[in-house]
């Protein structure tokens, strides 16, 4: 296992080095600068200020073969090898502050010329290179990965004209439309302030009083207690700017715009009771989801797309365009898909790449530009000031954060300034014109002559005041399980409030959205004394790309799934190789999970001169919950797992959530018990049966089963 990690580390400084050598992505050429190897052989521990040591395990002390006496302070390798430990962490973020991240690329397909001049939207022939980091939001760093929680999906895109950050997350609306809301909403959301209960969670009072409290988190409340909460994995999930930016053109025109990124896998969830157990079976789930898909070669991608408005229709719209709270329906306003990201590249050092990485909604380049969003104008203070705190004032100079462009300015010193400018005068203007301000043809920035007249007020505009319709909207426009699972996720929060004024209220507030829903939670929570009518009619109406069924995608795969194949001495290997083979080839991802990780072997192979299959894990090592999908081949061995509890809680669990299950020979009528399935719901096609994504047949039928995987995502919609 050691040499495998060893060589697949080897690998990737080695394929940063090529593209380096290749100068393909000037991103990876920039970092290899301060890139050190720890497996290079010529290494030796040095102390940080260059001297070799020959011990890093003894403090220089007073002591012989017979005693040990006291330490010596003069030792100054320890002193140091303390000190550094001493001073190894920095503040957590104080949102999002556990995450994942990876480089990439952005590429453009089409350009988009007509609204902006931003050479990263209309140069088709660029590849810019880019660091996403996803995460959570309310949870600590080491918090769990599969919590209930809004994903954030932040992209540092480094191009020609310098970095442009796109802050964005996996919903694309926000549950405060001013920032200076932003911490109270957080602090409501954050464990309490009295006992530092609950970690990673909004199920607790404080949070759904805040909710009941603010009538505009309605809509953005709804979509966390959708299953886009709750992300199959990072790979699967969408992207958003959420706020209004604005384009410009070449003739000066501006835009106003909104940035959605589409995974090519398509939109997909775990189910509740999976998410909350990998929590505790796997904390790092989608991390390692993410590590695993790019160590594969399998590239998450994502379709990148506009909405666009032109500024004179900004007032055209029932809702305020500018107002974070709201979405830009795709049929009033289209998405216009023009770029592609791919995901490529794993980080090198979590800390020096993912936790260092630094984003600022601030940060645009030219031909990009703000709008009046309320939520966008607080953001764009708060980046920044927050990087100061955690990482110090010249944190735009450590590798991951710094520009591919030329960086030159008269910004000065500071701690741990360490780009050295040559010359004798540090201010603009001066008598040598030393780095003069650039003009527009030289790349410049021009700022957008907004007319802006009005009075001064602690106010939003009128439209801003509205706060159902689009909660309505979003939950019309979900399928029949999905709304099911908004219940479920409902009942679940308010039944961990135990104060009734707080579960009480938001059942009413529930009946602002559609009767059925607030019946059922209250129900289920025992919110008894609410009235039974709505407060306001449902109007009925739905809007596309709002459910994530909408987002299928076209060609069904299996590619990046994990598949657990279990074995146990006496497996049928006609069926074990060739469903295997038959995965691997559609590059699923299958795991041989044995009764143990010892050797195992197959019927009829002689253990003294059979080669036998060392499992990759053994079936208490893991759960179902880590596997898209389980297959049992046929074989002696069914009769040792009838008699083993957790192999037939592997089949039960897998089946409860939804999973495509197969299963052959001897192995068919093992799962068939297990999952109690009732007989009649069986259609079969000659030998294969399939029923609720479980596949079953007497002979080896590996490529119906990965039809079943396929449709793992169809299966869950029948609960
Ligand atoms: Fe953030 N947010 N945010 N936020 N946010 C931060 O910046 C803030 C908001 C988002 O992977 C902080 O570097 C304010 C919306 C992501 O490093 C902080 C407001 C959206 C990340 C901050 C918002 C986001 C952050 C903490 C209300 C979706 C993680 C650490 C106006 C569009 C970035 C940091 C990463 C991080 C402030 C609202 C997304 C404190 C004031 C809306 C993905 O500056």
């Amino acid at each position: 296992m050691a040499s495998e990690i060893l060589t697949s580390i080897t690998d990737r400084t080695k394929k940063a080095v090529e593209s380096v050598a290749g100068e393909k992505d000037a991103k990876a050429a920039d970092l290899a600068r301060d890139t050190k190897d720890v497996h290079d052989p010529k290494n030796r521990i040095t102390s940080d200020w260059g001297v070799r040591e020959s011990n890093t395990d003894d403090w220089l002390k007073v002591a012989s073969e017979e005693k040990t006496g006291p330490e010596l302070l003069e030792d100054p390798f320890a002193r140091e090898k303390i000190h550094r430990f001493d001073h190894e962490r920095i503040p957590e973020r104080v949102v999002h502050a556990r995450g994942a991240g990876a480089f990439g690329t952005f590429r453009l397909l089409e350009s988009a010329a007509d609204v902006t001049s931003a050479g990263v939207l209309t140069d088709t022939s660029r590849e810019t290179p880019l660091f996403l980091r996803f995460s959570t939001v309310l949870g600590s760093r080491g918090s769990a990965d599969t919590v209930r929680d809004v994903r954030g999906f932040a992209l540092k895109m480094y191009t020609k004209e310098g970095n442009w950050d796109i802050v964005g997350n996996n919903i694309p609306v926000f549950f405060i439309q001013d920032a200076m809301k932003f911490p109270d909403v957080i602090h409501a959301g954050k464990p309490e302030p009295h006992n530092e209960v609950p970690q990673a969670q909004t199920a607790h009072n404080n949070f759904w009083d805040f909710q009941f409290l603010h009538t505009e988190a309605t809509h953005m409340f709804m979509w966390t207690q959708s299953d886009r909460a709750i992300p199959r994995s990072y790979r699967m999930m969408q992207g958003f700017g959420v706020n209004t930016y604005t384009l410009q053109n070449d003739k000066g025109e501006r835009h106003f715009v909104k940035f959605i990124f589409t995974p090519e896998l398509g939109v997909h969830s775990l189910v509740w009771d999976e998410a909350l157990k990998l929590a505790g079976q796997d904390p790092d789930f989608h991390r390692k989801d993410l590590m695993e898909a790019i160590d594969n070669g399998a590239y998450p991608k994502w379709r990148f797309g506009i909405q666009v408005i032109p500024e004179h229709r900004e007032d055209d719209f029932e809702f305020d365009i500018l107002d974070a709270t709201k979405v830009w329906p795709e049929e009033e306003v289209p998405i216009r898909y023009i770029g592609e990201l791919e995901l490529n590249r794993n980080v090198d050092e979590y800390f020096t790449q993912t936790e260092q990485i630094a984003y600022c909604t601030s940060h645009i380049v030219p031909g990009i530009g703000f709008s009046d969003d309320p939520l966008l104008q607080g953001r764009n203070f708060s980046y920044f000031d927050t990087q100061l705190s955690r990482l110090g004032v010249n944190w735009q100079e450590l590798p991951i954060n710094r520009p591919v462009c030329p960086v030159m300015n008269h910004n000065r010193d500071g701690a741990m300034r360490h780009t050295i400018m040559k010359g004798t005068v540090n201010y603009w203007p001066n008598r040598f014109s030393a780095v003069p301000p650039a003009k527009k043809e030289e790349g410049g920035y021009v700022d957008y002559p907004e007319k802006v007249a009005g009075i001064k007020a602690r106010m939003r505009s009128k439209k801003f005041r509205e706060h159902y319709n689009q909660a309505q909207l979003f939950y019309n426009s979900l399928s029949a399980p999905e709304k099911a699972h908004v219940a479920a996720a409902l009942s679940f929060e308010l039944d961990h409030c135990d104060d009734p004024v707080v579960y009480e209220r938001m059942c009413e507030r529930l009946l602002d959205i559609d009767i059925g829903l607030a019946r059922e939670v209250a129900e289920k929570v025992g919110a008894e004394n609410i009235p039974d009518m709505p407060k306001r009619q449902n109007h009925g109406k739905k809007a596309k790309g709002l459910s994530q069924m909408d987002y299928m995608p076209k060609e069904p795969t299996i590619a990046t799934r994990r598949v657990a194949i279990i074995v146990g001495d006496g497996y049928d290997p006609v069926a074990y190789n060739g469903v295997k083979a038959a995965l691997t080839a559609a590059q699923a991802l299958p795991f041989t999970i044995g009764t143990k990780r010892s050797t195992i072997y197959a019927a009829g192979e002689d253990k003294s001169t059979g080669k036998g299959v060392k499992p990759d894990h053994h079936l208490e090592g893991m759960r179902s919950t880590m596997f898209d999908s389980v297959f049992i081949p046929g074989g002696a061995h069914v009769e040792t797992l009838r008699k083993n509890g957790r192999a037939l809680h592997w089949v039960r669990e897998a089946f409860g959530h939804l999973k495509a299950i197969g299963a052959t020979g001897e192995a068919v009528s093992f799962v068939k018990d297990a999952c109690a399935l009732p007989g009649v719901l069986f259609s079969s096609s000659g030998d294969v049966v399939e029923s609720y994504g479980v596949v079953t047949a007497s002979k080896v039928e590996p490529n119906s089963f990965k039809e079943a995987i396929k449709m793992a995502k169809g299966a869950k919609d029948f609960i």
